[in-house]
């Protein structure tokens, strides 16, 4: 429907965004904890809905001549490594159902390449990572917050599979790396955002149970949001229309 100006009225335009607001579930959790693994289950068993995972690793600064010299002192697992401005503002974006242009980090050269990535706005949003729950801002778009809490042992031979046997990685720098900053950036500034999930998941990927009763969980908590979207979309039509 067009105004007289010939554009979309803004009460139009924010009852189609509104109608599209994003159910957003944050996995966060140690590196090498499963959140992949977690995020692919829910996926599976969300069916019927259009979801994207999007994954924190994607925010990281690219790193300058100067820090990629010395590559092997610099912190990944540090809050400040993201650039988490960039991803509240995708996120916020996405929430209200516009698109986002979503940064291509690249894991090899520690860089930001093109192309970016373009998502639409979907039914919900997982964003899994380390570090989701440190940003009070971040958290606030969250309708559901879980973490997977998986040993430090079960993580550490996790990790060093898969930087060694899938990223071929050598073990003594896996090793000077986990006791450099992997984990202490777990102590300091993963584990104290656990107390921010709804749900804690023991051993994310062996844990049917627990990933049964979250989806359930989620499906509810998705049909009340539902609810919530038919009634704010009716509130925006009577004022729109005077109903
Ligand atoms: P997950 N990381 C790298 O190893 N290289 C990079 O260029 C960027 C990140 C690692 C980072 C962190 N750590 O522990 C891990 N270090 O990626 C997070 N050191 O990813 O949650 O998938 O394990």
């Amino acid at each position: 429907m067009e105004s007289s100006s010939g554009k979309n009225s803004p009460e139009i335009s924010s009852m189609e965004n509104n109608s599209k607001q994003t159910f957003i579930i944050g996995v966060a959790g140690g590196s090498a904890s499963g959140k992949t693994t977690v995020c692919d289950i829910i996926t599976q068993q969300l069916q019927g809905q259009q979801i994207i995972v999007l994954s924190q690793e994607s925010f990281y600064h690219g790193l300058s001549e100067q820090k990629l010299s010395r590559v092997h002192q610099y912190n990944f697992d540090h809050p400040d490594a993201f650039n988490t401005e960039r991803l509240l503002s995708c996120l916020r974006s996405l929430k209200c159902g516009n698109e986002a242009n979503i940064p291509n980090y690249d894991f090899k050269t520690h860089k930001n390449v093109s192309p970016e990535r373009k998502v639409s706005p979907s039914d919900v949003i997982i964003l899994e990572g380390i570090l989701v729950f440190h940003d009070p801002r971040i958290r606030e778009l969250m309708n559901v917050k879980l973490f997977v809490d998986t040993d430090a042992d079960v993580r550490l031979a996790h990790r060093i599979y898969r930087d060694t046997v899938e990223k071929g990685r050598d073990i003594t720098t896996v090793l000077e790396q986990y006791s450099k900053f992997v984990k202490p950036g777990y102590q300091d500034f993963i584990a104290p955002t656990k107390k921010y999930a709804d749900i804690i998941i023991p051993w994310g990927r062996n844990n049917q149970v627990a990933i049964d009763l979250i989806v359930q969980h989620i499906k509810t908590k998705m049909g009340q949001h539902d609810i919530c979207k038919f009634y704010s979309n009716l509130y925006v039509m009577q004022s729109t229309f005077q109903i």
